[in-house]
């Protein structure tokens, strides 16, 4: 697969002392490449914009607040996977926190093969966002009435080759997934301050990632992917209640070990069962699945990634290639 031109979303971390960072410039002096496509075109609110002028209000509650949702969703060789099922849930998670998407679930499938059509791609990865619209400065978002829509199309967004080869590495944060008490972790919204948290500790300590646990001490997730492990033969991944985001990779993990007559139970797990598993891999949209070899120091398994993982990636690698929405009809 050609990289050279992709968004890399990382480098596999050496534990080596890192050289001095180059100080950039606070503002740079002219918008800098995201999308990773040329003559990248934007939608937003049914309108197709450059990347230098795709831009919303400063006094829009998504900046504001992180007052709005989102999903990530990957495209390939011409079509969306999965579309439907990350459209069901951006709905889900527009209901939970009373926002009113302003289209239809038809016009926002139409509104993402075509944000695709024009950025010329046949593989990449899409940000669709939802947010609550411009309002005033208070938080009470009556004022908020119209609700944005913005669509970014981008080149794939993978993580470096070397991460499935080797696997990665990870590290319990001290961040907790937050209760389904306060902001519920199923709802995929703008506030990923908590995640972006956790994510720090993950670099501050050298990690690829950071495990993140729940109030009561168990395995919720990592910062944007559903954790599985594998026991003597058998997958385990923490049930939604744990913390867990009600992943579609996750889904598709469930549909695999079905067809690959390998028991998958939804059960609580805490560090040692992580520590003491056989595998472990790590699935989310940009992710995949991805094998994890070592958590806070202790090997997994033989510290290489494992046969159920292979054998999993393998099939996921399948669907992408042969399922999906047709962008091009
Ligand atoms: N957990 C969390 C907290 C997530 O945000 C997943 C699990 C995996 O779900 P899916 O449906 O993708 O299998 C996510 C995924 C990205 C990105 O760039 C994705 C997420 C969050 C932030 C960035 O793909 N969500």
């Amino acid at each position: 697969m050609k990289t050279s031109d992709a968004l890399v979303i990382d480098e596999p971390k050496t534990h080596e002392p890192t050289a001095q960072a180059v100080a950039e410039p606070a503002i740079e002096s002219g918008p800098r490449a995201t999308t990773g496509v040329k003559d990248a075109k934007i939608y937003i609110d049914g309108k197709f914009y450059t990347e230098a002028d795709a831009k919303i209000s400063v006094l829009d509650h998504g900046l504001l607040y992180g007052d709005g949702i989102f999903e990530g969703i990957r495209f390939y060789h011409g079509r969306v996977f999965r579309l439907e099922e990350h459209l069901a849930r951006l709905w889900d998670s527009a209901h939970s926190i009373c926002l009113e998407i302003p289209m239809s679930m038809r016009d926002m499938t139409e509104a993402v093969l075509e944000t695709i059509r024009q950025n010329h791609l046949r593989n990449g990865y899409i940000r669709l966002l939802v947010t609550r619209g411009i309002g005033n400065l208070g938080l009470n978002p009556t004022q908020c009435k119209y609700p944005s829509v913005i669509i970014i199309a981008a080149t794939i967004a993978l993580y470096h080759e070397n991460f499935y080869r080797k696997g990665l590495t990870i590290v319990t944060c001290a961040t907790r997934r937050s209760s389904p008490a306060a902001l519920n972790p199923a709802v995929k919204s703008l506030n990923y301050l908590n995640n972006v948290m956790a994510r720090i500790e993950a670099n501050l300590a050298g990690a690829d990632e950071a495990l993140m646990l729940n109030d009561a001490g168990n395995v919720a997730e990592c910062t944007a992917d559903n954790v599985f492990i594998i026991k003597r033969g058998q997958i385990f991944t923490p049930p939604i209640t744990a913390g867990a985001l009600r992943g579609i990779t996750r889904s598709i993990v469930f549909e695999i070990a079905a067809e690959l007559g390998i028991k998958i139970t939804e059960a609580d797990i805490t560090r040692h069962d992580v520590f003491v598993a056989d595998e472990c891999f790590l699935t989310g949209t940009a992710a995949e699945i991805i094998p994890v070899v070592k958590a806070d120091g202790r090997l997994i398994g033989n510290g290489k990634p494992g046969p159920i993982t292979a054998r999993t990636i393998a099939r996921f690698r399948e669907m992408t290639r042969e399922t999906g929405t047709p962008i091009f009809v």
